[in-house]
């Protein structure tokens, strides 16, 4: 009933779990009536921004916009929940001072997994594409990743369950009182 919005940005590679991460939460949170929107490459990329590629100057015009929604779904008193490589640092603190300068809380989270593991999970198989040279500026492998420095929070794929995380990011909100 007093909802409030807030936005969890989640950064890191592709394949690292941001997306799946973002969808349990997304479950967890309406089993607890709390509803919730998550922004990603499928509904955006292929909408909103589907004027824009990969290389550095499309990558912040990217996320700029993202934040920008991010931050009307939580005025709107959802949750927002973008899953973006956003790779760089610059672009993140961008989009946290532009929810701060809102008033609305912005909860970076780092979704950390080694180029060793996503590499080998690869489930779309872009990163062998991306080694042959099919596919250009891949990140992590020939475009720059710049780990957050101070992340709200920092969940290490390759050694916590979907579970576990959940229950971390769960009891993180709780803590804070924002649900
Ligand atoms: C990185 C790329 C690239 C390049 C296509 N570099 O695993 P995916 O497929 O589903 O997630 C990746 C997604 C990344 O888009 P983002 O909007 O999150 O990137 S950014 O925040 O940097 O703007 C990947 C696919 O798009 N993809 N080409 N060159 N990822």
């Amino acid at each position: 009933l007093k909802q409030k919005g807030l936005t969890i940005w989640f950064t890191g590679l592709s394949a690292s779990g941001k997306s799946t991460l973002a969808s349990v939460l997304e479950q967890h949170l309406l089993h607890l009536g709390i509803s919730s929107y998550r922004l990603d490459g499928d509904n955006i990329r292929f909408g909103l921004n589907k004027n824009l590629g990969f290389g550095p100057d499309d990558r912040t015009e990217n996320i700029r916009r993202i934040a920008e929604v991010a931050k009307l779904f939580a005025d709107s008193t959802t949750i927002a929940l973008t899953s973006f490589i956003s790779p760089y640092k610059a672009d993140r603190d961008s989009a946290r001072k532009l929810h701060e300068d809102n008033g609305i809380p912005f909860i970076e989270v780092f979704v950390d997994a080694p180029l060793e593991v996503v590499e080998q999970r690869d489930p779309k198989g872009l990163y062998k594409k991306a080694k042959a040279g099919e596919i250009k500026e891949f990140t992590g492998i020939s475009s720059p990743y710049e780990p957050p420095t101070s992340p709200e929070l920092h969940i290490q794929t390759d050694k916590t369950t979907i579970e576990e995380s959940v229950k971390i990011l769960v009891n993180y909100l709780k803590e804070k009182k924002y649900i």
